[in-house]
């Protein structure tokens, strides 16, 4: 049985659940991250060094780093990455981007208007973080606006589980912010999905 460490309020960890759920797959989830249970003791540093969640277990197979579960689940079952080379590179490109460029974007504002953390009220900073944000939304927007139903063209994939969950966090933010259609409408079809339905429904941060 996979076992899957996390909590499910994390967008990381729901990447993994959402895609758990897309493949049929079972799993035992136990919960692990703040404030619900500190990933910072021995315990769980000797799975993830980085103290974070998710980590899939597999036996004595160990994975952490929520695409890299992405891709490793959506290998083991032959579904979810086109086997079509260069639509397998495009939802891996995207997935990328979701790491490497529009994740760091959006930290300040998350904790200043989703989170209410005490600390993070800088009006400049928030602003400065919704700008940096939005700019990568319109190249989302840019993208989704050629009228492919998926990131990575006509098949649903790993890519587009990693960037709803995204899109669902700029959906979630009480913010003056651009109007993006071909986002809004993107989002629409993977709400769609019983699974986009339940991890990023309404009410999930
Ligand atoms: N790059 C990592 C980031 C993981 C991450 O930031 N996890 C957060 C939750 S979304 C975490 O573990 N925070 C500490 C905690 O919850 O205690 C991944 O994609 O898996």
């Amino acid at each position: 049985m996979l076992r899957i460490l996390g909590r499910e309020t994390s967008i990381n960890v729901r990447k993994v659940l959402w895609a758990l759920e897309e493949l049929g797959l079972q799993y035992d989830r136990e919960d692990w991250g703040l404030p619900i249970r500190d990933p910072q003791v021995p315990e769980f540093l000797a799975l993830n060094p980085n103290g974070q969640v998710p980590v899939l277990i597999e036996g004595e197979f160990v994975l952490w780093e929520s695409n890299a579960i992405l891709i490793y689940l959506a290998e083991r079952e032959g579904i979810l990455l086109p086997q079509h080379l260069e639509s397998r590179a495009l939802a891996l490109q995207w997935l990328c981007w979701q790491a490497s460029d529009l994740n760091g974007t959006w930290g300040y504002a998350v904790y200043a208007l989703i989170r209410r953390t005490p600390g993070f009220d800088d009006p400049e900073k928030i602003a400065q973080s919704l700008a940096r944000w939005g700019s990568k939304m319109a190249l989302l927007e840019a993208h989704l606006g050629r009228g492919a139903p998926y990131l990575a063209g006509d098949e649903f994939t790993i890519a587009d589980i990693a960037l709803g969950l995204s899109i669902h966090r700029w959906m979630s933010i009480g913010a003056e912010k651009p109007d993006f259609p071909a986002v809004a409408e993107y989002y629409g079809r993977l709400l769609g999905r019983a699974a986009g339905q339940k991890w990023m429904g309404p009410q999930t941060p």
